[in-house]
C-alpha cells in the first residue's frame, strides 16, 4: 500500500512546473493519467532532443510514473471523454496559460458541477492582480520573485540560479497544497481550487531575503562581505555572491586543483561554536585568544582576512580531504559537486535519488529518483509513458467504454492511439 494508493490524478500539466508535481504525487503512489494532445503531447517531448526520434530527457526526467492518455479537448466527442474524467478523478493539475481551461469549456464552475469532491490545482505565472494573465517561464519568475536581484555579486549584473525554483519550486508548493486539500476534503467531502503562483513561490524561496530588507533599514549588513570591503549599501537588499544566508559567515574556497578544475572548491562555514577548531586547522591558534578575533563580532570587519587565511589552507587540500578533516571536528563544509560528480556518486545511487531507468526507445539513462525517503514505501522509478501509450487501456479501465462505444470513441479521431 502506498501513501497516495487509490488517488486518481487528472494530470493536463506540460513543460516542467507542474509535471514536477505530479511526478512527485505518481511516486506518492498516486495513478496519475497525464492528458495530452494527439501527434504532439507535451512540448518537451520534442525539446532538446539528444536522440533523433526518441522522447528527449527534458520529458523523460519530468514524467516518470505516469500512463499517457492522447485526447483532443476542443473536439466534440474529446469533450465527452473530458468530462467523464473529471467524473473519474479525484484532481485535476493544469499548469496552461490563463484562461486556457476556461476556453478549453472547462472552468472551475464547470469541473465543480461534474464533480464536487474535485480538487482542481493549477500552476500560473502569477497570482491575481494585474500580471495575472502573463506567460511566465523559470527564469521570468526568478526575476520576478526576487530571487535574480539577490543572487550574483554586488558589482555585476543579476543572476538566475541553476536550481529551478520557479519551476520545480513552484511544483512541490503545489504537491504540498494538493496534499492538504485531499486531507480537507476527507473531512469535509469538499472539494476546492488550489493556487500556486510562481512568483509567490520563490518569493517564499526568498524569504530571507525579505528579512535583510528589513534588517538594511536599522543599519548595514554586517554579515555580508560588502561591509567588510568597505562598500556602501543602497536602499535594497543586495546581490550577496557566496556569503552565507545565516548568522554563520561562510565562502566558496578554492581547493588543490582549482587552477584546472572548475569545481575544485569548498564552502567553508566559519560557524562560531568551532572558531577554536577552525584556528588550529589553518595554523593560527593565536586568533582563539586574541580579542580582534576571538567573537563573532570581532571578526565581522575582518572576514576577508578570516577567509584568505582559511583558504590559504584549503588550497593545499582537495575538497574530498577538506570534508576528510573538517568533519570529525564538526566544522561545515561542503564541497563543490559537479553534475558529473552527482550522477556517478554511490552513495546516491543506494538511496535512489539517482537512478538509471530502461526507456524502449532511447535505452538506458541516469534521472533524479524520488527525494523524499519512507519507512513504509519504496519508491520505484518507471520510465515515461510514450505519446497516448495508455490510451486505450484508460478508456476501457477507467471509462468503462467498451465494445462499439469503445470503437465510436477511438473512430472519432478525438483520441490518439498507438500500435
Ligand atoms: N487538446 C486540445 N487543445 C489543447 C490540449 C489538448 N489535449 N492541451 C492543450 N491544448 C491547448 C490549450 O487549450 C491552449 O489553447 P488556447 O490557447 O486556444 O486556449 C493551447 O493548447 C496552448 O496552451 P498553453 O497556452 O498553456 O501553452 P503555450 O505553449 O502557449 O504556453 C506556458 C506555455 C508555459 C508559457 C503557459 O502554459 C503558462 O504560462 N503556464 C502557466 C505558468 C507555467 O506553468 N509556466 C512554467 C512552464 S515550465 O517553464
Amino acid at each position: 500500500m502506498t501513501p497516495l494508493d487509490g488517488v486518481r490524478i487528472l494530470d493536463f500539466t506540460h513543460v516542467q512546473s507542474g509535471p514536477t508535481c505530479t511526478q512527485l504525487l505518481a511516486w506518492l503512489g498516486a495513478d496519475v493519467i497525464k492528458v495530452e494532445r494527439p501527434g504532439s503531447g507535451d512540448a518537451t517531448r520534442n525539446q532538446l532532443v539528444d536522440v533523433p526520434g526518441a522522447d528527449s530527457l527534458y520529458f523523460t526526467m519530468l514524467n516518470h510514473n505516469k500512463r499517457s492518455f492522447t485526447l483532443n479537448t476542443k473536439d466534440e466527442t474529446g469533450k465527452e471523454v473530458l468530462a467523464k474524467l473529471i467524473e473519474e478523478c479525484d484532481v485535476l493539475v493544469e499548469n496552461f496559460a490563463p484562461g486556457a481551461l476556461d476556453r478549453m469549456g472547462f472552468g472551475w464552475d464547470k469541473v465543480k458541477e461534474l464533480n464536487p469532491r474535485m480538487i482542481m490545482a493549477s500552476v500560473k505565472g502569477f497570482g491575481p492582480g494585474k500580471f495575472a494573465d502573463c506567460k511566465v517561464y523559470e527564469n521570468v519568475a526568478q526575476c520576478a520573485g526576487g530571487s535574480a536581484s539577490t543572487t550574483g555579486f554586488p558589482d555585476d549584473v543579476p543572476l538566475v540560479t541553476g536550481a529551478q525554483i520557479g519551476d520545480s519550486g513552484t511544483g512541490l508548493h503545489l504537491a504540498l497544497g494538493i496534499l492538504a486539500a485531499l486531507l480537507h476534503r476527507e473531512r469535509t467531502g469538499r472539494g476546492q481550487r488550489v493556487l500556486a503562483p510562481m512568483q509567490d513561490g520563490v518569493i517564499n524561496l526568498c524569504r530571507v531575503k525579505l528579512r535583510d530588507q528589513q534588517r538594511l533599514e536599522k543599519g548595514p549588513l554586517e554579515e555580508y562581505s560588502q561591509y567588510g570591503k568597505g562598500i556602501p549599501f543602497g536602499d535594497s537588499t543586495p546581490r550577496a555572491g557566496n556569503d552565507s544566508g545565516g548568522g554563520q559567515p561562510g565562502r566558496v574556497l578554492r581547493c588543490k586543483g582549482w587552477e584546472t578544475d572548475p569545481n575544485a572548491y569548498t564552502y567553508f562555514i566559519t560557524q562560531a561554536a568551532v572558531w577554536t577548531q577552525i584556528c588550529d586547522v589553518i595554523g593560527k591558534p593565536e586568533w582563539k585568544s586574541d580579542p580582534e578575533y576571538a567573537t563573532p563580532p570581532a571578526r565581522l570587519p575582518k572576514l576577508d582576512e578570516v577567509f584568505d587565511a582559511i583558504e590559504e589552507w584549503t588550497k593545499t587540500k582537495t575538497k574530498f580531504e577538506v570534508m576528510e578533516v573538517c568533519n570529525p571536528l564538526g566544522i561545515p563544509v561542503g564541497p563543490i559537486l559537479s553534475m558529473k560528480e552527482i550522477s556517478e556518486d554511490e552513495g546516491l545511487r543506494r538511496t535512489g535519488t539517482i537512478v538509471e531507468v530502461d526507456h524502449p526507445e532511447r535505452g538506458r539513462y541516469v534521472s533524479v529518483g524520488c527525494p523524499i525517503k519512507f519507512s513504509d514505501h519504496d519508491v520505484e522509478v518507471k520510465r515515461s509513458p510514450l505519446l497516448g501509450e495508455h490510451t486505450v487501456e484508460i478508456l476501457s479501465e477507467v471509462l468503462g467504454y467498451e465494445g462499439g462505444e469503445l470503437d465510436r470513441v477511438v473512430q472519432s479521431g478525438a483520441v490518439g492511439t498507438i500500435d
